[in-house]
């Protein structure tokens, strides 16, 4: 068992409901409602979000994995043949392994997730693809600092692989919170290859998330389907709708679930009143220009070298040292 502060000796499970409680509770009580976007990921929330990628109308995974199929051995070369890679949020750890099949001599990876179940089925895909790689994946939330303390020490050069604009679903003071967390990990010399969605039309962004098959809608209200079930909640998934818009000077889409209704909600006991049009708001996803994105590379002490976008700049990645 993990303890900390609030749960010594409980069961880590138990210490991440207690968590999902508090911060669901504290983000219903404020003016904006607002919860975590980390939260959309349960069982269900991941697997509708790997369907959200396969769509067409969300052009951020084909258009990133086209700039890698491109650039595969260039960027290999860029990282070095022999470097560790190491990947925080790996998943099911897909963009990794054709980078690492291109570094030819990769000397180790360590993907890092919280889900134990995907990284290990993961870690036997690759491992059977690359017999020669030291795979140790490391089970941890990366945002905080105790999963940072379990990477082996190496004296190799090391490479951060953050790819998927997952970094656009952090706001910009916890973006550079981040990636000062990075700069942490690494030594003078080692790198960060790193993933993200670029400014563009509104109209392809706000289609990207309020796709015409209504996956996403799913995957937002399914949030309110897991407070119910974890949390012993009784929101009404129906009084609910899927709202999903570009705040242009803000440069960012976000995500909410609009109450249709007035109504009130019970979750773990309390009661939370919703006027009919208010709203929820779920996430952010941020966009970046390319000057914006060097500028926060240069603020977190890195030194952009390198960027691949692709004909329309609709995605970037980027190679930065420390
Ligand atoms: C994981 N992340 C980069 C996705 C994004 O585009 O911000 C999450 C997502 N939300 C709705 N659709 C996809």
């Amino acid at each position: 068992a993990i303890g900390n502060a609030n749960g010594a000796g409980l069961p880590p499970g138990e210490n991440l409901r207690r968590q999902f409680e508090r911060d669901v509770l504290a983000g219903l009580s404020t003016p904006q409602k607002a919860l975590p976007c980390k939260y959309l990921y349960d069982e269900t929330g991941s697997k509708l979000f790997e369907a959200i990628c396969d769509l067409d109308d969300y052009y951020l995974t084909r258009t990133e994995a086209a700039i890698f199929n491109r650039a595969l051995n260039e960027m290999a070369s860029v990282l070095g043949r022999q470097a560790v890679l190491i990947e925080p949020g790996a998943g099911n750890c897909e963009k990794a392994e054709p980078l690492l099949a291109a570094m030819k001599n990769p000397r180790a990876y360590y993907p890092l997730d919280i889900s134990p179940e995907i990284l290990l089925e993961a870690q036997q895909r690759i491992q059977q693809r690359l017999p020669q790689l030291e795979i140790a994946p490391i089970f941890g939330d990366f945002t905080g600092d105790e999963v940072w303390g379990r990477l082996p020490p190496s004296a190799a050069r090391q490479v951060i692989f953050f790819p998927g604009s997952t970094i656009g679903n952090f706001s910009h003071e916890q973006a550079r919170e981040l990636l000062i967390r990075f700069a942490g990990q690494l030594n003078p010399g080692d790198g960060l290859l790193l993933g993200a969605d670029l400014v563009k039309d509104s109209v392809v962004l706000e289609r990207a998330y309020h796709d015409s098959n209504h996956v996403t809608e799913a995957f937002n209200k399914n949030l309110l389907s897991r407070i119910n079930s974890e949390l012993n909640g009784d929101f009404n998934t129906e009084a609910f709708a899927h709202r999903a818009f570009y705040h242009s000077f803000r440069q960012r889409v976000e995500m909410h679930l609009v109450s249709l209704v007035e109504q009130q909600v019970s979750v773990a006991g309390r009661q939370f009143q919703f006027a009919e049009g208010e709203t929820i708001h779920t996430e952010n996803s941020h966009k970046y220009t390319l000057p914006g994105l060097q500028e926060l590379l240069r603020e977190t002490g890195f030194s952009p070298e390198k960027y691949w976008t692709d004909n329309n700049q609709h995605y970037a990645i980027y190679f930065a040292q420390i």
